[in-house]
């Protein structure tokens, strides 16, 4: 039965950690996938991690199966963080939230319960988009389409075309917005932008789909959210994904969590187990570990401050190396600006190299990016980033 098949070609992100993995040169760099990576270039294990984990290794609690929906705890504390625990949404029980396989899984839930619902339903993604979105949405059958996002001359939001790719959609279509961070650009909405969008979707009748993978590396958990909440202020349903494989630095605990607004408590509860018959059928309920350890920490006052010391730790660092990779390329002499570096948001930047560049990065230094140019600021260091720039700086030269 195997003889006919064919190569698939490898995830272009995951892809290029395999190829540098086995690079041997001591100077190599992995710009490449979305990963947050600590000052000496290691990936951390955050301190109210190891501490929640700490406390339940000591219970030893038996592993019985999860409800399907996941654990009730996590899954408040993952609308608390998402809507703000005051938010109407919440307190009128309008939002039901499953603990998921990550991100990856909470889009993936919602891909195939949406497409039980809507299955005529037109699905936009943003252009660029994450990789991994057009290949999720196809698989769950939907038609995938994009709406004009990115700017290339000034390497942020074409707010004006992604106006008018709105506009001009049929109702009923789901759009996936990314509610902070966007990847691969890093190019985000000002808030007063999602206040037009969430007018358009409100008028256009479209279904609103976030994707928060990043909440916490822009600027803070309460203006990260701003895009689930406006839309939530608005009364409109819809759909967010949440990850914590960054903010938590739990990649491999594959720790995310759908939620969905309906209308009513009482759509809610239909919704809910609408939902839990599309997981049931995937694979029944999640795992304990990932979700038993964010809930802990969110649910301690201490821990939570502490997790958010960390969080702002990360951001800064991401900061000061969007700083300071843009003053390097500046005494190098570049003949571009680079300054948009600075002004990009979360662990990205669309640099705008070019494939041939990217190319001579990874062989004549060892730096391996995306070949769209997108390179993950959370990977540079004070030890690796001047060999970065300078690097940058000769194959922009040549
Ligand atoms: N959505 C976006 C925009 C992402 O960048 C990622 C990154 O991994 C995900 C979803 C998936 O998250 P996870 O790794 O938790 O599956
Ligand atoms: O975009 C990234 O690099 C991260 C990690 O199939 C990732 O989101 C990349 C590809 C993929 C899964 C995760």
């Amino acid at each position: 039965i195997f003889a006919a098949v064919e190569m698939a070609p490898r995830d272009p992100i995951l892809g290029l950690t395999e190829a540098f993995n086995a690079d041997t040169r001591a100077t190599k760099v992995n710009l490449g996938v979305g990963v947050y990576y600590d000052e000496n270039g290691k990936l951390p294990l955050l301190g109210a991690v190891k501490a929640a984990e700490k406390v339940r290794l000591e219970a030893a609690p038996a592993r019985g199966y999860q409800p399907i929906e996941g654990l009730a705890a996590y899954n408040q504390a993952v609308q608390n963080l998402v809507f703000g625990a005051n938010s109407a949404v919440v307190r009128e029980n309008r939002v039901i939230t499953f603990e998921a396989l990550g991100g990856t899984g909470a889009l993936k839930v919602g891909a195939d319960y949406l497409k039980r619902l809507l299955p005529y339903a037109k699905l936009i993604i943003s252009d660029p988009s994450w990789e991994n979105h057009r290949a999720l949405f196809e698989g769950a059958g939907f038609t995938v389409d994009t709406y004009t996002y990115f700017d290339p001359a000034t390497r942020g939001v074409n707010f004006a075309g992604m106006k008018a790719s709105l506009n001009a959609l049929p109702a009923g279509s789901i759009v996936l917005l990314h509610a902070c961070c966007h990847n691969p650009t890093g190019a985000d909405l000002t808030a007063a932008q999602w206040k037009e969008v969430v007018e358009i979707v409100k008028a256009r009748d479209l279904v609103p789909f976030v994707d928060m993978a990043y909440q916490g590396f822009a600027e803070g958990i309460e203006p990260d959210g701003i895009a689930p909440r406006l839309f939530a202020d608005a009364g409109l349903d819809m759909f967010v994904s949440s990850s914590f494989s960054k903010s938590f630095s739990l990649y491999g605990e594959r720790v995310g969590a759908l939620s969905i607004v309906a209308a009513s408590k009482d759509e809610a509860a239909r919704v809910l187990s609408q939902v839990k018959r599309v997981i049931r059928t995937n694979y029944s309920n999640p795992p304990t570990h990932g979700g038993a350890i964010v809930a802990a920490v969110l649910s301690s006052p201490e821990l939570r401050q502490q997790w958010e010391g960390e969080l702002a730790g990360m951001r800064d660092r991401i900061r000061a190396m969007r700083t300071g990779l843009v003053d390097k390329l500046k005494a190098r002499k570049v003949a571009q600006d680079f300054s948009f570096i600075a002004r990009q948001r979360g662990m990205f930047s669309y640099t705008g190299l070019t494939v041939d560049q990217v190319e001579r990065l990874m062989s004549e230094f060892g730096i391996y990016a995306v070949s769209t140019g997108r390179v993950c600021m959370a990977a540079l260091n004070s030890r690796n980033i001047d060999y970065v720039a300078d690097a940058i700086a000769a194959v922009l030269k040549a």
